[in-house]
């Protein structure tokens, strides 16, 4: 019998949190924190604990299987698999064109360093505009808005040595998730709880009283989707008690005599009414943020799924800048990222260069390319949209459409229509069970990665390069050498930044990455060689002086804003408490979520995580189910204008009365819904993409989604 232990890091979540992984027998037995990294020190959480189990578990699709006309699947070997693949995939192109063959990245496609970067580029190398991902459907708002706000050169305060963070629906305790600015993603409550112990003040506002309203020093328990009126008052309070930083703002910022008088009808009372909040509670988050010297306002998910999400971001970034939260010149970048190239950074504005509105077209509502991609909320139309343009093949890269995406009937009739759908995937996800091929993905412990993602997450210069700590399994391959593999039979090479990748050998990981990394500020072999995580402080960068009429200014009032802001001055939906979708009225809005012991739909598959619960309840207040007369534990229907599910609904004093708080990636193909309560239910039954959606981004209602509930006999579901 052999034993070792290995240190890599965890890749279970976007943590990436430092490990040690006992191996016996080729088997990984246990994990542990690291407690000599210098930045995770140890922590670890519940899900990455159990990464053993993904390895044992006989749910692994450990070989890449295809689905026969009769729809079982088989074993086909990974080589002719990909010759099939291959084969169709050039017969699509030159049939219907490169656009015809897409690529949807979801969170595992993440999870691997290089998967992005090559799905991306075998797009470009065929031509494909076609080019999908889960960003364009988690929080592509906060990307769009800072897009057409500009840019600091120097950066924003980091959350280290702040004295103030607001969180605007954002519970990074569970999430391990934030935002530049606010808790850093590993060991999330110890670090919350150093910077409070030195003085910290921490602003939550969130519906319900989340893991990390519960720390703060105040938590505004707003009704959902108010987010931009309380900004607005909160920004307005600032300005009329000249709280701002004028310095700052007279040479930086253009339009700040619009922003105040746009804001001003939004006084504390009026705002705390619309919020349903105490109006001194408002004053006082706006007080403490404005009078405090150093941090940010950060966003997570919450208002990103809610409506004007593109304003709410915006009014985060107006907040901050009127109040001067930035690196100024002298001051020490604190993490300028080791992966990219050096480059001096300085006290100006890099000018406003919105990433919308221009590229390809999508053929549905007037969208376009955002951020460099196509909205994921229009990918299904394009497969179900006859015509030139047409998707008849789909990549899907560690995603799980049919219950990740809005609208879920439609996301299935998408999925049945492909002429091809391959799905690189551990289980037989509800998307891969309709998949022509489900390809073994190599494991993250069989594999080399580096905190890339990550990399200009941590407020320090830290990096970690990992060997792979198991043989690779035979019959798998990344997600990145699917795109190889299509390369390699095409013959028509992938261009990185580092040159042109060859044809002719499997390159390997290390070589991938390095040219994925040219002129890294450090070499990618020096942080691989420290064979742990490391803080490189040597890469000191100090922020410059601006130069002479070189910046430009930080815009609030781009395109849009100014309508928006009035239209939302205007609304008076408000003021009768009730609530209508599409001429009907609701009683609930139903939120967003996470679940500690699942990443999104992984880990739903694990028996030592099934004890933590195999369902996504749906959180409703006790007060409201003493109303409507249902026990914690009942079954409910929950019905949207889009459509309905059916849900366990629990008890949860946590939630806001009149909200119900419900994790989304739950549950499995409609036709084959099973027990509520084994397999849970998809959130997104209730979304619909095509009449609640952003002009801009596309994304549709996803949280604050207005809703009826009914108490339901077991047999229903
Ligand atoms: N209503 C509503 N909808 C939402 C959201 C919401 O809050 N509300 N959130 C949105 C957000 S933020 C996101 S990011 C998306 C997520 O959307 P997706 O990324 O599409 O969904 P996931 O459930 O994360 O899918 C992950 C898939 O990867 C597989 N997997 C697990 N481990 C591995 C591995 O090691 N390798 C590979 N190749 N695959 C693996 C899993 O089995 C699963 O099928 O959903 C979005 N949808
Ligand atoms: N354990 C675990 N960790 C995860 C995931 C997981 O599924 N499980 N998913 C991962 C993914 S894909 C992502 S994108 C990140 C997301 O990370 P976060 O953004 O931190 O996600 P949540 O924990 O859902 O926090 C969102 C909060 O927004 C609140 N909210 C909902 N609607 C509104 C609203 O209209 N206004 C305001 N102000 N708040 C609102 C919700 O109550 C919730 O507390 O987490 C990642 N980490
Ligand atoms: S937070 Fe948990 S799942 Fe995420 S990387 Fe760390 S240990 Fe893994
Ligand atoms: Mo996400």
């Amino acid at each position: 019998m052999t034993k070792e232990t290995h240190k890599t890091f965890c890749r279970f979540c976007h943590a990436y949190c430092a490990i040690e992984v006992d191996v016996e027998d080729g088997r990984p037995i246990a994990v542990r924190g690291d407690t000599d990294d210098p930045v995770y020190g140890g922590y670890t959480c519940i899900k990455g604990r159990q990464l053993p189990s993904q390895y044992s578990t006989p749910k692994r699709v450990s070989k890449t299987l295809k689905r026969s006309a009769g729809g079982d699947f088989h074993v086909i070997d990974i080589n002719d698999a990909m010759d099939e693949i291959a084969a169709k995939v050039t017969h699509l192109i030159e049939q219907y064109g490169p656009r015809s063959v897409a690529t949807y990245v979801g969170s595992y496609g993440y999870q691997n360093s290089a998967a992005l970067h090559l799905a991306k580029a075998w797009h470009a190398s065929v031509g494909s505009t076609s080019y999908y991902t889960s960003v364009t459907i988690d929080q592509p708002a906060r990307r769009i808005a800072a897009s057409q706000f500009g840019t600091w050169d120097g950066g924003t305060h980091a959350f280290t040595g702040a004295d103030v963070c607001m969180m605007v629906g954002n519970n990074p305790v569970v999430s391990q998730y934030t935002p530049f600015g606010g808790p850093p993603p590993f060991s999330p409550y110890a670090r919350l709880r150093a910077e409070m112990k030195k003085g910290m003040k921490v602003i939550v506002i969130d519906p319900r009283k989340t893991e990390v309203a519960n720390r703060a020093t105040l938590h505004l328990q707003v009704n959902p989707a108010e987010d931009p009126t309380l900004l607005s008052a909160i920004i307005n309070f600032i300005f009329k008690h000249d709280l701002y930083d004028h310095e700052f703002c007279s040479h930086h910022l253009q339009d700040l005599e619009q922003l105040k008088q746009l804001v001003a009808p939004f006084t504390p009372e009026y705002a705390a009414a619309r919020c349903n909040i105490a109006a001194d509670d408002l004053i006082a988050a706006a007080q403490i943020f404005a009078e405090a010297n150093r941090g940010v306002a950060v966003t997570g998910t919450g208002p990103n799924m809610a409506p004007r999400a593109i304003l709410t971001e915006h009014l985060v970034l107006c907040l901050n800048s009127i109040c001067g939260r930035v690196n100024k010149s002298g001051e020490r970048v604190p993490n300028p990222g080791l992966l990219q190239p050096s480059r001096p950074r300085r006290a100006e504005v890099l000018e406003a260069q919105p990433a919308f509105h221009h590229g390809p077209k999508a053929r549905v509502r007037n969208l376009g390319q955002i951020i460099g991609e196509m909205p994921t909320a229009t990918l299904n139309d394009e497969i179900l949209l006859d015509g030139e343009g047409q998707i008849k093949a789909l990549i899907c890269l560690g995603g799980n459409p049919i219950v990740a995406f809005p609208d879920q009937d439609k996301t299935k009739k998408a999925m049945e229509k492909l002429d091809l759908l391959v799905c690189v995937d551990l289980y037989k996800s509800a998307t891969a069970k309709l998949a022509d091929y489900i390809i073994a993905p190599t494991l993250s412990l069989e594999r080399d990665d580096i905190t890339m993602l990550t990399d200009t997450w941590y407020d320090q210069p830290y990096s970690h390069y990992t060997r792979a700590i198991l043989p690779k399994n035979e019959q798998s391959r990344e997600e990145w050498e699917i795109y190889w593999e299509l390369s390699k039979r095409s013959g028509i090479p992938l261009e990185l930044p580092g040159g042109q990748l060859s044809v002719e050998h499997r390159p390997s990981k290390f070589e991938v990455l390095e040219m994925l990394t040219p002129g890294s500020k450090v070499p990618l072999k020096e942080i691989a060689d420290q064979g742990k995580g490391a803080i490189f402080e040597a890469v000191q960068v100090t922020v410059e002086p601006g130069r002479q009429d070189q910046g430009a200014l930080l815009q609030l009032m781009p395109a849009g804003i100014s309508e928006q802001l009035a239209d939302v001055a205007t609304e008076t939906y408000w003021q009768s408490g009730k609530i209508t979708d599409a001429g009907t009225e609701y009683t609930h809005l139903l939120i967003s979520r996470r679940l500690k012991h699942v990443f999104n739909s992984s880990g739903q598959q694990l028996e030592p995580l099934q004890k933590k619960g195999t369902t996504n309840p749906a959180y409703m207040n006790p007060e409201d189910l003493g109303s409507l007369g249902i026990q914690s534990g009942d079954l409910i229907e929950v019905q949207a204008a889009a459509g309905s599910l059916v849900g366990v609904v629990e008890s949860a004093k946590d939630v806001k009365p009149g909200v119900i708080s419900m994790a989304h990636a739950w549950g499995d193909i409609p036709d084959n819904f099973g027990d509520v309560r084994s397999k849970g239910a998809s959130t997104n039954r209730l979304v619909d993409d095509d009449r609640t959606f952003d002009k801009i981004s596309g994304m549709p209602r996803m949280s604050a989604i207005p809703v009826n509930v009914r108490h339901v006999p077991e047999e229903v579901a």
